[in-house]
């Protein structure tokens, strides 16, 4: 599954209504003077987070959203209504740059949250507005000032609560197809997975979502393998589960090699709480099970968990270690952090 994650959308605020040009002409009335109404404001363009959507695909199908023109004045002094303003809903976590895809204008991250991204035109006077002691029945009104309009990017993170990190091969995606409904690509070469992959992984009857991204290389930072970009969509996870496989010569080495990219990524990615577990397990036998796990429990500070994605060995485990992690991080902070991030560049 490939997650649509931008999408280039142009916005045009609405033009202000003309004001008018009128008199009052009333029977045995003389002289009534102007009684041209303002025209109305015209609408703004808004963009709001709502609950219940994950995605910006509406926006690959409408790329276009125009506010209305505000309604033009009219005689015995009526002003024009506003004219009617465009709300763009997205989910939240969505960030809005400008056309260069690179100045953040707003970042929403509450479902609820509100911001105007274009104000509507200024109704122009109508033309009470210009009677003067010298000039009692001016001819003139304002017309409405023009809408704003430009070319914006909507960009989406993907918001999940635990991020798999790990080598390629490391059985990330294998474990993300074994406990959510998501079809990952799986396969025994680096690299299968190129684009991130979510999934709803359900145990005890809760729900959290786990983020699968590529594998990380030695180096990935300077660009080497595919890089490190990916890393920005589990910037906002609760918790990390850092696979290391079982076939790895040196479990210890291949998790530092992991933690050492996380570290030269930054934005608190190496701070957030860490499971680690030491996967495919079912390629072992008893003695070097032991070994390795030394191995990586020295590298890693901890105590390893085991799990097989195959034989299903410990996956209930690491599942409810990680939702505990993920329920406390909920409670203590309902909404993900905001951070700048790399990725956006
Ligand atoms: N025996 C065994 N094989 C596994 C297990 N998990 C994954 N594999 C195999 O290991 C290989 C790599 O698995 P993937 O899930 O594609 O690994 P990945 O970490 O997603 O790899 P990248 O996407 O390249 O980073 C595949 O051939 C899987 O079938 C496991 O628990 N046991
Ligand atoms: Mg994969």
């Amino acid at each position: 599954m490939k997650f649509l994650d931008q999408a280039k959308v142009f916005i045009r605020s609405g033009d202000g209504g003309a004001g008018s040009v009128s008199f009052r002409r009333e029977k045995f009335i003389e002289f009534g003077g102007p009684d041209g109404g303002d025209g109305g404001r015209g609408g703004d363009v808004w963009v709001e987070a709502v609950d219940g959507l994950n995605t910006l695909i509406d926006y690959r199908y409408q790329q276009h959203f125009r506010a209305k023109t505000g309604v033009h004045g009219m005689g015995r002094n009526r002003t024009g209504a506003k004219g009617a303003d465009v709300i763009m809903k997205v989910p939240a976590g969505t960030q809005i740059f400008e056309e260069d895809n690179e100045t953040l204008i707003h970042d929403l991250t509450e479902v609820g949250q509100r911001y105007r991204l274009a104000a509507g035109g200024n109704g122009g006077f109508g033309n009470q507005h210009f009677k003067t002691s010298t000039n009692q029945a001016p001819r003139r009104a304002n017309p409405g000032l023009p809408g704003m309009e430009m070319t914006i990017w909507l960009r989406l993170k993907l918001i999940a609560d635990a991020g798999l990190v790990g080598l390629p091969n490391a059985g990330k995606s294998t474990f993300l197809a074994a406990v959510t409904a998501a079809k990952p690509k799986i396969a025994d070469y680096p690299f299968t997975t190129l684009h991130p992959n979510l999934g709803v992984a359900r145990v005890d009857a809760r729900e959290f979502v786990i983020a699968d991204i590529p594998g990380l290389i030695e180096g990935a930072h300077e660009g080497v393998g595919i890089g490190d970009r990916f890393l920005g969509h589990v910037e906002r996870t609760r918790v990390l589960l850092h696979l290391v496989s079982a076939l790895e010569e040196n479990p210890g080495k291949a998790y530092k090699t992991v933690r050492g990219e996380l570290e030269a990524y930054g934005q608190g990615l190496s701070d957030k709480p860490e499971i680690v577990a030491l996967s495919q397990a079912d390629t072992l036998d008893p003695d070097a099970r032991k070994k390795k796990l030394a191995s990586l429990k020295r590298a890693a500070g901890q105590q390893p968990m085991v799990l097989s994605a195959v034989s299903g060995e410990g996956v209930e485990a690491v599942l409810r270690s990680l939702i505990a992690i993920v329920e406390q991080s909920r409670a203590e902070r309902p909404v993900s952090v905001k951070s700048e991030s790399r990725w956006q560049k």
